[in-house]
């Protein structure tokens, strides 16, 4: 069956109808040498570090390095990228009023890792969202290239549509083979796992995953980018990680430091300065309207 691959220059439209069919997609050929070894550079300090998992899921010989809005200035780039983002947006809007940023992890598939076991990102949320919302448009950056030999990560096209407990027989699961640069986008409801590798070396991958607005990340990017690091970032960056409200009340703060009543009960966007949030109170009657015109 295989995994559909198109060129950058790919309509959202046509990406979106493969993600409908299949759930999975690979992008060629987006980054350039340069974005490459910059992304190389930036990691090497934290994958060079002995940080391999400590169970079967994460996987014994693999190396998982977070917090990248906060490491590595060229994943920011990733993460803003216009037609990931735009792909992001259509995919994730007819069940929100927005999406955020919610994982980042460079994940680096060492040599003997064995397959790590088929599953579905959306299990994050405990298996409490209805099937029929799609939570998550995630991407795959191939910072090495990817093989089947190297680890490259398996997925099932199609099994977003499946009945849950249905097991994919072994030619339904292919492996994401892809060059440095590419990228694999695939959705929160197809079944996939890291592959085994076989080779001698390393296959590394840069993971953003989106969701919409109103759910809790996977990883906390207040943490893992603090407003201290984060004031130095693109705005538009800062939105995307959540630095602002996703609904009307949703995610406000209050500074408990503050005693001049200027930052009480407002968007986290008011750290950083005044500008407004898309979200506000309008008047009490189009608030109730809009929060009970979903369903
Ligand atoms: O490394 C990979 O190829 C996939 C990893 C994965 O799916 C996960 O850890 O949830
Ligand atoms: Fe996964």
């Amino acid at each position: 069956m295989g995994i559909v691959r198109l060129s950058a220059k790919a309509g959202i439209d046509e990406i979106l109808d493969v993600l409908d069919q299949d759930a999975g997609l690979v992008i060629e050929n987006i980054l350039s040498k340069d974005d490459l070894s910059q992304i190389n550079s930036e990691l090497k300090p934290y994958l060079q570090n002995d940080i391999k998992g400590d169970n079967e899921f994460t996987g014994f010989k693999t190396k998982r390095v977070g917090a990248l809005m906060a490491r590595s200035p060229k994943c920011r780039e990733l993460a803003l990228n216009p037609l990931i983002n735009a792909v992001s947006k259509k995919f994730l809007e007819p069940n929100s009023d927005g999406y955020q940023l919610h994982f980042t992890s460079a994940i680096s598939i060492g040599p003997g890792e064995t397959k790590q076991i088929l599953h579905r990102d959306r299990g994050v949320w405990g298996g409490y969202i209805p099937r029929k919302i799609e939570t998550q448009l995630s991407t795959v950056w191939a910072i090495t290239d990817f093989t089947k030999e190297n680890g490259g990560t398996q997925v099932v096209p199609g099994s977003h549509k499946w009945e849950k407990n249905r097991t994919p027989l072994s030619k339904e699961i292919e492996h994401v083979e892809m060059s440095a640069g590419s990228v694999f986008i695939y959705t929160g409801s197809v079944m996939h796992g890291g592959g085994e590798n076989n080779s001698e070396e390393s296959r590394l991958g840069v993971f953003l995953h989106y969701a919409p607005n109103w759910l809790r990340q996977e990883e906390n990017q207040y943490l893992s980018c603090p407003p201290s690091i984060a004031k130095d970032l693109d705005p538009e960056l800062r939105d995307l990680m959540g630095y602002c409200q996703g609904g009307y009340v949703l995610g406000f703060f209050t500074d408990p430091f503050n005693k001049d009543g200027n930052l009480e009960s407002v968007s986290p966007k008011k750290i950083f300065g005044n500008s407004a949030d898309k979200f506000s109170i309008q008047t009490p009657d189009k608030l109730v309207e809009s929060s009970s015109n979903k369903n």
